[in-house]
């Protein structure tokens, strides 16, 4: 067919062009690096992402669960109701062996309700003073939960060893990455190129397991 028929074809409608848009995921964090490490890891599934910080007067929601994954729920629950939109929450935290799990869910407001990460890392090396290297396992867990508009849902997890060091080491990542020691890299979180965290965190890990059943739910929706 040539140019010109295509066009007149196309014109009385005897062609239709199948223009698959992208689909919208709503991510439900106001975390900036998660939000960083999340559009890296869902990058070439055809997805348009928005964070909640993408919008104004969005409402809070309290974050009472018990576990990750109760978390993980409430917000993505409750944010796909608001847009009615496909919905990713990502509950997560550092678990330290010696303090019993602690911070756990609590790892974003260890040291108060709007502590800043600085001085949640502080608390952190307080609390574990005197402890030496080869007694502060920890690990850092993600729950990530996915919730369509209309009821589907669907829960994935990571976890990624690694100790807690004796001072703040490295400038990229979030949180607690600086005290994050994986000891076969010699090096903290903080130390590595967010492709390489994600290869090996919680968090991309989590999402890894996500990407077949975010393809299943698209597959659904569009
Ligand atoms: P949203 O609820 O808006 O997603 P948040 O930071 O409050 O943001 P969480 O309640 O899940 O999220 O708390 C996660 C905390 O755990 C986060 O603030 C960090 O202190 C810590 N954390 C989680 N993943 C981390 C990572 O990859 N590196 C360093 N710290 C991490």
């Amino acid at each position: 067919m040539s140019l010109r028929e295509f066009r007149k074809n196309l014109w009385k409608g005897r062609v239709r062009i199948n223009i698959r848009e992208k689909l919208e995921l709503i991510v439900a964090t106001r975390n900036r690096g998660k939000i960083r490490e999340i559009r890296e890891a869902l990058k070439g599934l055809g997805l348009r992402l928005y964070a909640l910080s993408d919008f104004d007067e969005i409402p809070e929601i309290e974050e009472d669960g018990k576990s990750f994954t109760e978390n993980a729920l409430k917000k993505a629950r409750f944010y796909s109701k608001i847009f009615g939109k496909l919905t990713l929450a990502d509950d997560s935290g550092l678990e330290v062996e010696r303090l019993k799990g602690m911070p756990g869910i609590y790892s974003a407001r260890y040291a108060g309700e709007r502590a800043s990460n600085r001085e949640n890392n502080q608390k952190l090396l307080k609390e574990m003073e005197g402890i030496p290297l080869s007694k502060r396992r920890a690990r850092f867990k993600c729950v990530m939960a996915l919730v369509s508009p209309d009821g589907k849902e669907a829960i994935t997890e990571g976890t990624c060893q690694g100790r807690i060091g004796m001072r703040q080491t490295g400038k990229r990542g979030f949180g607690y990455d600086p005290l994050f020691i994986l000891p076969e890299y010699g090096k903290t979180m903080a130390q590595l190129p967010l492709k390489e965290k994600n290869r090996i965190s919680h968090r991309g890990k989590a999402l890894r397991k996500l990407r077949k059943t975010l393809r299943t739910f698209m597959g659904m929706v569009v």
